[in-house]
């Protein structure tokens, strides 16, 4: 399928625990995301980065870093000018940056909007909840509107259902996140599944779930959804991820789908990185949600 791709750089480092983030997009450009989506037959703009202005913000969680920025980054992604016919990838960026993108996206939308969340963490928790203080453990909370972030953040520009959402490579999930997890009735699969059913078949389920509702889908990618011996240039390594071809699998089985719509691309820390081999398989994988085959005929799948 040809696409009309807008790349969308969102160096937003504030979220996380440590600074780095901030080189997320250039590093995707230098490793060569607009060259690799140009020779599969897509037509690629590259719109720069967006810069965030801070919007004053106090919260009483004394763990609480660096809200005024991320309230102002948030504010400022929502209000982006996103061409309503074309396929953002955002390039990120800590995943605070989901904050900004989600509401964004439903928003722009008639269609039901479904999230497809690839990470090693939940990132449900809120400005209350959060003990470690980082931002970008909070968006899904922030996005599916099961806990109110004004007046600290802007109202979303929309919300999106929580049994929208699947998360897919989960393997660090405090109690909290567990039961936040289970009341907002939220769709997982942990390693745990993906170890004895593959990641074939919940993705499927999901994909399914997704077409028979005619929703549009975004796809947040965190660079720690991947097991941290083929991606290291991430803040928040968990060992035990997604393997090279599970995660190829994954993008084939979205590529195949034609469902995608939109694409975070969060987490990608360049500062971590080992001669940017990360930033280098997160562009192979990017190519393979864009239709990149082994071989040039449809694949045996039931889709
Ligand atoms: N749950 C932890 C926290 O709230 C970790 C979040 N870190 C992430 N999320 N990298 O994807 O800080
Ligand atoms: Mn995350
Ligand atoms: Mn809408
Ligand atoms: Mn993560």
């Amino acid at each position: 399928m040809h696409r009309q791709i807008d790349l969308i750089g969102v160096p937003v480092q504030c979220g996380a625990g440590r600074r780095g983030c901030v080189m997320g997009p250039d590093a995707l450009r230098t490793a060569g995301l607009d060259r690799a989506l140009t020779a599969l037959g897509h037509d690629v703009r590259d719109l720069g980065n967006l810069a965030a202005r801070p919007r004053d913000a106090i919260h009483r969680n004394p763990a609480i870093h660096d809200l005024s920025e991320a309230a102002g980054w948030v504010d400022t992604i929502q209000r982006a000018e996103i061409a309503p016919d074309r396929f953002p990838i955002f390039l990120g960026g800590d995943h605070l940056m989901a904050a900004g993108t989600v509401p964004a996206m439903a928003a722009r939308t008639d269609r039901p909007l479904f999230v497809l969340w690839l990470d090693a963490h939940s990132d449900i928790h809120t400005l209350d909840s959060s003990e470690s203080g980082n931002l970008h453990g909070t968006p899904i909370s922030y996005v599916t509107g099961r806990a109110d972030f004004t007046p600290h953040f802007p109202a979303p520009a929309a919300t999106v259902d929580p049994k929208n959402v699947c998360m897919i490579g989960l393997r660090s999930v405090d109690g909290y996140e567990k039961q936040a997890l289970a009341e907002a009735g939220i769709d997982t699969a942990d390693m745990r599944h993906i170890d004895e059913h593959g990641i074939a078949a919940p993705l499927r389920a999901f994909l399914d779930r997704v077409r028979d509702a005619d929703g549009a889908l975004h796809v947040s990618f965190d660079v720690d959804f991947l097991d941290p011996a083929i991606a290291p240039a991430v803040g928040t390594t968990v060992p035990g991820g997604a393997t090279f071809r599970e995660a190829h699998l994954a993008m084939e089985l979205l590529a195949e789908s034609g469902l995608v719509t939109s694409l975070d691309l969060a987490e990608l820390n360049p500062f971590l990185d080992d001669r940017g081999r990360t930033a280098t398989l997160l562009v192979d994988l990017v190519s393979s949600l864009f239709g990149k085959t082994v071989l040039d005929r449809p694949t045996r799948s039931r889709l």
